[in-house]
């Protein structure tokens, strides 16, 4: 088939030749990277810009959390990506022609080697697992989202931190031709959000690249975005473009914002209320009415032990 310069092709018209050619360059880009494992030709899929793309998923069901999801026109119609806009229903639109491709993540600060994966290799890196998760952003409201992305931790192994990293930081792409809310002054930008290293080693934290079955949607964090179930949602920085390795704790965006009103930690905690509105319940999507928050959204069992003998109300 000819493909004309601009012309869009649907992804059931996409030819032979062009997976071969994805794959090829997908390989030849991740031989520099050493110890990739064998790569499965069948987990290949072809990303077209601007358009639903499926994702080959491995494994379902980890920490799976049994609860009736929110609807996809909600998960991906009320968003917040202030680098777009203030409002939520707007992003949506706002981002719909935000480039995905091309795209790297670099990695820095305390690694043994400074390193570069173009997105399409991280995508290929692990098999990709589908969580639901509870969603709770600080703002009081919350979500049920089948994400699709793997553990953290296994991609900071690929990264090969030295024993000084303690604390890692995520830094979101500035790009002020594409992101119309990067004229507001509503945070110091880039955005930038982090973990101490054992909150990001633990087995819930995930990097995602996907929710409901599909590629994630722009306004959701394409192409690469951070999923902390236990912390409130701004933690989960979309769209990233950096990863430091860091001696000490990183100055995050709201932090710097606000600090009186966004720790670190942010861990979900009805027992510490937000200066200007109550923790203590929250508003699912979709449902009537308000749910009491629960202790780390619900996740005490599996992240209590991280934080055992800190002060939860001054390290909010
Ligand atoms: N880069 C970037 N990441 C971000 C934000 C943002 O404005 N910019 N908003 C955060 C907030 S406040 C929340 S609640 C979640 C929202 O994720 P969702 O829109 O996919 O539900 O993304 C977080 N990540
Ligand atoms: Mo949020």
């Amino acid at each position: 088939m000819l493909v004309k310069k601009g012309q869009k092709i649907k992804s059931s018209e996409i030819t032979p030749k062009k997976l071969y050619m994805n794959r090829r360059k997908f390989i030849s880009s991740s031989a520099a990277v050493a110890g990739l494992g064998l790569l499965k030709p069948e987990s290949f899929f072809a990303f077209q810009e601007g358009q639903k793309t499926k994702l080959e998923i491995a494994k379902k069901g980890e920490y799976t959390v049994d609860e009736k999801l929110t609807s996809y026109e909600q998960a991906t119609g009320y968003t917040n990506y202030y680098e777009f806009s203030l409002r939520k229903r707007e992003t949506i639109e706002l981002a719909k022609d935000f480039k995905t491709r091309p795209w790297e993540v670099s990695i820095k600060g305390e690694v043994k080697e400074p390193l570069k994966f173009a997105i399409d290799e991280i995508i290929h890196m692990f098999p990709l697992e589908e969580r639901v998760y509870r969603w709770r952003c600080v703002e009081a409201w919350g979500m049920i989202i089948p994400w699709i992305g793997f553990p953290l931790a296994e991609f900071i192994k690929k990264c090969a931190p030295t024993s000084d990293a303690k604390f890692i930081e995520f830094t979101t792409i500035y790009d002020r031709k594409q992101m119309p809310g990067l004229k507001s002054d509503v945070l110091p930008w880039p955005y930038v959000e982090g973990l101490r290293m054992d909150e990001a080693m633990h087995p819930l934290t995930i990097l995602s690249v996907g929710m409901y079955g599909e590629v994630l949607p722009n306004q959701n964090g394409a192409p690469l975005r951070l999923v902390v179930p236990w912390k409130y949602g701004f933690k989960g920085a979309k769209s990233i473009v950096k990863i430091r390795f860091l001696k000490k704790m990183p100055r995050t965006a709201w932090n710097r914002q606000k600090p009186e009103e966004y720790g670190f930690y942010a861990n979900v905690n009805p027992n510490v209320d937000h200066p200007r509105w109550t923790q203590k319940t929250e508003r699912r999507i979709g449902e009537e009415g308000r749910r009491p928050t629960l202790m780390f959204n619900g996740y005490t069992d599996e992240v209590g032990s991280l934080y055992s003998g800190m002060d939860l109300k001054k390290n909010y």
